[in-house]
C-alpha cells in the first residue's frame, strides 16, 4: 500500500544497551513513574497513549469493506494485536518499518526513546497505532494521528494522519485499511473538525475509500530544507 522507498534498509533491531544506562534514561524512568535500576523492562511497556481508546471506538460502521472479515481494533486478525506504540517498540522493528515508507536516516534506540518521551509529554496529541505480530513480536503496520489544537473553528481540534505503513510481506491483508479506519474514526471520536493526509498520486484511490478527497482549490505546499 505504501511505496517502498528504502526497502529493507533498516531492521530496527538493536543489540546495544549502553544508551539505556545513561543518566538521561534514568531521569526518564523517574518521569514515567517507574523506580529503581530494574525499571527498564517496565518502561518498555509504557504506551504513547492509552490503547483502551482504540477498543472503545464504535466500529459498527467502518468505511472499509473487509471482504466479510470482522476486523476491528479488538480483533485485528489472527496472531495480531492492535495497540498504542510502546517505548520498547524500537526492538520490535517500528523504526525499521518506517524505512519502508520514507527515508529514516540514523535513528538509534536512544534517539527513538527520547522522541517517544517527547511525544508522550504532549498528551492528547500523538496517537501512533501499531499492529504487532504476537508470534514474532514484530510491528507489522502503523499509522499516526496527530491532533493539532487550533483557535479557529471555535477553538477546534484538527487531525493529521501521518506515517501509514504496512510491512512489505504483510501487504494485501487489509491491515492498512484497518489502520486507516481506526485512525480516521479516532480523529472523529476525539472531536476533530477535519482530518487530512498527504500522499503520492498513486495512493489517492486507496485513501478515497476512507472518505478522503482531493481538496479542490487548496494546495499542499512545502519547502524542503533537508532529507
Ligand atoms: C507520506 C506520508 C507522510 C510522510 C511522508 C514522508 C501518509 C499518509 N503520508 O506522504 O506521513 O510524512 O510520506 O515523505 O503516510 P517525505 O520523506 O518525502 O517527507
Amino acid at each position: 500500500m505504501t511505496p517502498a522507498r528504502a526497502p529493507a534498509a533498516e531492521t530496527g533491531l538493536s543489540t546495544s544497551t549502553e544508551a539505556d544506562k545513561s543518566p538521561a534514561t534514568t531521569k526518564n524512568h523517574l518521569a514515567n513513574g517507574s523506580s529503581g535500576c530494574c525499571a527498564d523492562s517496565v518502561d518498555n511497556d509504557v504506551e504513547l497513549f492509552d490503547s483502551k481508546i482504540l477498543f472503545d471506538l464504535d466500529f459498527s460502521n467502518p468505511a472499509s469493506d473487509y471482504r466479510g472479515m470482522d476486523l476491528c481494533p479488538k480483533t485485528p486478525g489472527k496472531g495480531l494485536r492492535m495497540r498504542a506504540l510502546r517505548r520498547g517498540d524500537f526492538q520490535r522493528g517500528y523504526v525499521g518499518l518506517l524505512g519502508q515508507l520514507a527515508h529514516v536516516g540514523e535513528v538509534t534506540e536512544r534517539m527513538y526513546k527520547d522522541r517517544f518521551d517527547g511525544m508522550r509529554n504532549c498528551p492528547n496529541t500523538y496517537y501512533t497505532i501499531v499492529l504487532e505480530d504476537e508470534v514474532h513480536h514484530k510491528i507489522v503496520g502503523a499509522a499516526t494521528l496527530v491532533v493539532e489544537q487550533k483557535f479557529i473553528h471555535s477553538a477546534a481540534l484538527r487531525g493529521r494522519i501521518e506515517d501509514v505503513v504496512v510491512l512489505e510481506d504483510r501487504r494485501g491483508q487489509d491491515l492498512g485499511k484497518l489502520l486507516m479506519d481506526t485512525a480516521t474514526l479516532l480523529s472523529k471520536t476525539l472531536g476533530c473538525y477535519k482530518v487530512s493526509l498527504e500522499c503520492k498520486d498513486k495512493l489517492v484511490g486507496f485513501y478515497r475509500q476512507f472518505g478522503y478527497q482531493v481538496d479542490l482549490g487548496n494546495n499542499y505546499m512545502i519547502q524542503r530544507f533537508r532529507n
